[in-house]
């Protein structure tokens, strides 16, 4: 019986490893903690030893490595398992141990991400719930009369179950990891095939006097490792390049299905276009420009024959996501486009590689369809999409805003003149004016920066005499149709927040 609850001890840990490396593999497409432990192990054997070690099992090191640390790992499960006889929680204290020692190595091997972390997490549940679920399929021990005596009920049939379930984990534990390895390996490729990936793209410079140069405002460009990132898929689809098509079918007479290469011999738009989400709160983060390349949407759709009658566009990416965008947004004269570079480089992997729609005006949730597949013309009424169904809106143009990125929130400045500033978008109206409020006085009429189209957000920037003690600063748009954002608290949903930002803090 003791060796059963050892048996439960190492089945759980060998499941809790597969899990753990699925979830490394599938995620970050990177080795994981079991690969970390052993290099850690490598790393803090004294050198000479090391060194001996090496050159004694030549480039089997490392497969060797692995190995001792998986079985050293599952013995080391085996005696929490048994520990299970003094108190059902001394197992999980082990393997809480274990996962330290996951997280410790990967750090020390400088792996650590906030994937290979989840898989050490994921791994540590595995364990626990796989030791209980086996351990507790022990048969009941029965005290005799006497006291003295144990006996055990059932123990053919028990014994029997335990096997079966134990073998059953070990099949689902294999699965998973074999489906976590052949998910990073798409990963993996498709990482490559876009580092090798050359496109006739450039790299857009900010204009001049786009970043007025005010301290704590957000640059005019957003880094791409900076933009934010929305996504209902818990890891981006892979899509290799050599594997995508889009599909352009529904209302129109000439449906085609185009590969990469067909798509970026046709002519290449560049503009400079701010992304913004509708679930971005008053004085939010959810937004962001970029310099984006890409083929317009309305070559495509010229290309083949909108029906009359249409008056919409169902998206689909690779990961199943849809929207519905108005046709007219995807064939006016602004510059939708189906974006394949971002900053002059091929779109990252979690910004919609190898294909994005980019439509300005629009929020992303309604336009901005990632790792794009399929393109349908139709009708509004006869389709509803992935948020929609989710009680937001059908239309979603973006709404007229301004943030105050200086000063910060809750922020001590010195008392005197100090710059303020921060960034106000409308895309496709544009801003005209900006104006910013100290402590409910006068509105003051800010300075703008310079852009390039009404597409993207402006910077604007000035100056408040402060007096030591509280202040209070707000700021609101009017853009070029000349509506003034509303004081009128709206929640983001359904269709985006309204409000004015406004920001308290200190000076003295
Ligand atoms: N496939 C897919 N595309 C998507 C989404 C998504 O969840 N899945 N989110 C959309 C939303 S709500 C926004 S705001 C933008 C965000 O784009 P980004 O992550 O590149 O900033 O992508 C849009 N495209
Ligand atoms: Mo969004």
């Amino acid at each position: 019986m003791s060796s059963r609850l050892g048996w439960a001890g190492v089945v759980a840990g060998a499941a809790g490893l597969a899990t753990a490396q699925a979830v490394a593999w599938a995620v970050t497409g990177a080795t994981g903690p079991v690969v970390a432990v052993a290099g850690s192990v490598r790393d803090l054997t004294p050198g000479g030893l090391a060194n001996f070690l090496v050159h004694a099992v030549k480039h089997l090191d490392k497969p060797l490595l692995v190995t001792g640390t998986v079985l050293a790992t599952l013995l080391l499960c085996a005696g929490a398992g048994t520990l299970a006889r003094w108190h059902r929680l001394l197992p999980d204290l082990v393997f809480v141990l274990l996962a330290v020692a996951g997280v410790a190595a990967l750090l020390q091997q400088g792996d650590a991400t906030t994937g290979s972390v989840i898989a050490v997490l994921v791994g540590l549940a595995t364990m626990a719930v796989v030791r209980r679920f086996l351990g507790d399929q022990q048969a009941t021990p029965v005290r005799a009369a006497d006291g003295s005596t144990v006996a055990v009920r059932g123990e053919g049939p028990a014994r029997r179950a335990f096997v079966l379930n134990a073998l059953g984990v070990l099949v689902v534990a294999g699965l998973v990891a074999v489906g976590g390895r052949a998910l990073g390996g798409g990963h993996r490729a498709v990482e490559e095939a876009r580092r090798l990936l050359r496109l006739p793209v450039t790299r857009g410079r900010p204009p001049a006097g786009a970043d007025l140069g005010v301290p704590g405002v957000v640059p005019w460009r957003t880094p791409a490792a900076g933009f934010y990132l929305v996504a209902t898929a818990l890891a981006p689809p892979s899509v290799s390049p050599g594997e995508w098509r889009l599909r352009i079918h529904g209302m129109v007479d000439r449906p085609m299905t185009l590969s990469f290469e067909q798509l970026v011999r046709r002519k290449i738009t560049e503009d400079w276009l701010t992304l913004c989400c509708v679930s971005n709160e008053v004085g939010g983060n959810l937004v962001g420009n970029a310099w984006w390349s890409g083929v317009l949407a309305r070559d495509l759709l010229t290309e083949a024959g909108v029906h009359p009658g249409a008056d919409a566009v169902k998206q689909t990416s690779a990961d199943g996501w849809t929207c519905g965008t108005p046709l007219s947004a995807l064939t006016d004269d602004r510059n939708a486009m189906l974006a394949v570079a971002m900053d002059g480089q091929p779109l990252p992997i979690e910004h919609g590689f190898p294909v994005r729609m980019v439509v300005p005006g629009l929020y992303g949730y309604v336009s901005a369809t990632k790792w794009l597949v399929d393109l349908e013309v139709t009708r509004f009424d006869r389709f509803s999409a992935y948020w929609t169904e989710r009680g937001w809106s059908q239309k979603g143009p973006v709404k007229t805003e301004s943030r105050i990125d200086a000063p910060r929130p809750g922020v001590h400045v010195a008392a005197g003149r100090t710059r303020v500033g921060g960034v106000a978008w409308a895309q496709h109206t544009g801003i005209r004016r900006v104006e910013f409020q100290l402590d409910g006085g006068a509105w003051q009429r800010a300075t703008l920066g310079r852009v390039p189209s009404v597409d993207t957000w402006v910077q604007w920037a000035g100056t408040v005499s402060l007096r030591p003690g509280s202040h209070r600063l707000a700021v609101r748009a009017t853009d070029r149709s000349g509506y003034t954002q509303t004081a009128a608290r709206a929640d983001v949903v359904p269709n985006g927040a309204t409000g004015w930002d406004t920001v308290e803090f200190s000076a003295g």
